[in-house]
């Protein structure tokens, strides 16, 4: 390793399963790459979501790199859906194998970034004021993880009492024995945090803006024989994948037809059928028409409605988590005992829908009540696809903000997701306009071999920059802008429109098509030798 090395010819930033396989791509064909990582280790978000109860909500057989025949067979899962330990021990066996350590620079930030047009290339700087020259900048930062949300809530820093942000979770463990404990959020991360906080503490009060449809998942050891048949088939196994419409094999135990042929009793046999199934999300494909009609979604919602009823003990606990939405809109939530959480005697659920909440200094006052807490966690999300590239000083071509570029959101536009005209050689992996509904480890391969076969068409063909062009970023964007009017998603804010961040104007952030459409685009542009893209070559190729 030459950590020393101040010219390169690629940067990246973050370590997670994005920048891990992008370095082992580059170096293996000679780039001299050097990874930027803030933590300490590899694993990005598996890395900083440590929280209790922590884990993947697609099963583990497609959320694990497919890139590698020989690691999928070394590689054995314990269970169904992987947990944030195991998931971290991957990353750290797939860095052990292909030697990755060298070339990432541990605890070291990325500030800016900045495209010098003099020379064409970035000088990147880092939290120590070293700075690096490379021609290809690329951030691998995640969607999510690398901006957490911490809501601007009246008397935050009152609290005399200890702080925690799911996505932001210390590294000693938290020891919630004999504390009064509050978990503010019920998105993914607070539904699983907070049955394991449950058992713990002393006391748990859980703070709910809005009731979320929660699908029981079963986290049972994969079946060996399945296991095996897939490591026998591989190549078959990932052909598949690709064919699937969210990039991940699905059981479909529904039926092929609309909802209302079926009798209330045929229904309500299937519903319940699928609830019981490894995963309760088999519901949202239940009938043909179970995300597109919304009498038939509301039908699955009502039956969502009295199981929750069903489930939980106390009437008016189970009324207030009875969520008002259309299922399937936001991004599904994989629950594992939540709503039998509710029924222990230490946890109780305040509704915050109406009521003013406030942070004292004791803990937090919700209208009149006082709620005495010793930690307040904060399940509150993040700053999604844009939040992580907004915290590095990024300038293009005549110091062109991504902001600025932008509009503040109000002409939000990408290409490819990946690509943004007036930012030559940069390449912005897994961020906006990264799919929605798709097996995120299959969806971020997809980007980085993209990523990686493009700067190595570049260099094969001594091309000094590539850029977007208006024109195909408009294209793209359309494109995406059409699918979303389409998708449920677009009825209901969420952070896959940055409405959860007060003051983020609104803007379609992800592609909520399927994968065999998303991959087949990348495909093309790259197949057509970068159609849509400007590139200037070097004065050697143009005296040629
Ligand atoms: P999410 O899904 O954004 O959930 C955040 C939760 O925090 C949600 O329940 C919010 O309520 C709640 N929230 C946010 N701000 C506030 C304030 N100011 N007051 C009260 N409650 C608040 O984040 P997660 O980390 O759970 O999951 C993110 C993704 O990670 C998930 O979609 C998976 O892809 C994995 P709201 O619903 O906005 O009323």
């Amino acid at each position: 390793m030459n950590l020393n090395q101040k010219e390169l010819d690629v940067v990246v930033v973050g370590a997670g399963f994005s920048g891990m396989y992008l370095l082992h791509l580059l170096r293996k064909e000679g780039y001299s790459t050097r990874v930027f990582e803030k933590g300490d280790n590899v694993g990005g978000t598996w890395y900083w979501n440590r929280y209790p109860g922590a884990g993947c909500d697609i099963e583990t057989m497609y959320y694990c790199y497919t890139f590698s025949e020989e690691i999928f067979k070394e590689w054995t899962w314990s269970t169904s859906f992987p947990r944030q330990p195991e998931l971290l021990k991957y990353a750290n066996f797939v860095a052990d194998k292909l030697d990755l350590r060298r070339d990432i620079q541990f605890n070291t930030r990325i500030v800016s970034a900045h495209f010098d047009e003099k020379i064409n290339k970035w000088q990147i700087q880092t939290d120590d004021n070293e700075v690096v020259i490379a021609k290809y900048f690329v951030t691998a930062l995640g969607s999510l993880s690398s901006a957490t949300h911490m809501p601007n809530i009246k008397g935050l820093k009152d609290f005399e009492g200890e702080i925690y942000h799911t996505g932001k979770w210390p590294h000693e463990k938290v020891d919630f024995k004999g504390k009064r404990v509050g978990v503010i959020g019920t998105g993914s991360s607070g539904v699983q945090a907070i049955p394991e906080i449950a058992k713990g503490a002393e006391h748990l009060k859980v703070f709910q803006r809005s009731p979320q449809w929660v699908f029981p998942c079963k986290d049972e050891p994969p079946k060996p024989k399945e296991v095996q048949a897939m490591k026998d088939n591989f190549h078959n196994w990932r052909r598949r994948m690709d064919e699937s419409p969210g990039g991940f094999l699905q059981e479909n135990f529904g039926k092929p037809y609309p909802t209302f042929d079926d009798t209330r009793e045929e229904r309500q046999k299937l519903y319940e059928k699928l609830w019981q199934s490894r995963s309760a999300t088999a519901l949202l494909s239940a009938y043909t028409d179970t995300r597109t009609n919304d009498a038939a979604n509301e039908d699955v919602a009502n039956f969502i409605r009295s199981k929750i009823k069903e489930i939980v003990k106390d009437s008016t606990t189970a009324e207030k988590l009875l969520p008002n939405l259309l299922v399937g809109a936001k991004r599904p939530i994989f629950g594992k005992d939540y709503y039998e959480t509710y029924n222990r005697d230490n946890v109780s659920l305040v509704d915050i829908r109406d009521t003013s909440i406030e942070i004292t200094k004791q803990g937090i006052r919700t209208g009149d009540t006082e709620h005495e807490l010793d930690y307040i966690v904060f399940a509150t999300g993040f700053d999604g696809l844009t939040g992580g590239l907004l915290k590095i000083d990024i300038l293009g071509r005549n110091d062109l903000t991504l902001w600025g570029k932008w509009d503040g959101f109000k002409d939000f536009k990408t290409n490819l997701g990946l690509t943004h005209s007036g930012f030559p050689n940069m390449f912005t992996i897994w961020g906006p306009h990264s799919t929605a509904f798709t097996n995120a480890l299959r969806g971020l391969e997809l980007h980085v071999e993209w990523t990686f076969q493009c700067i190595d068409y570049l260099q094969k063909h001594a091309v000094e920059t590539i850029e977007a062009t208006a024109e195909a970023e408009d294209e793209w964007t359309n494109f995406n802008d059409a699918i979303a009017s389409q998708s449920l998603s677009n009825r209901v804010p969420s952070w896959y429109h940055g409405a959860n961040i007060e003051g983020k104007p609104p803007a379609n952030l992800m592609y909520f098509g399927d994968w065999p459409t998303y991959k087949a685009k990348y495909d093309e542009v790259a197949s057509k030798e970068y159609e849509g893209f400007l590139m200037t070559r070097s004065f050697e190729t143009k005296l040629k």
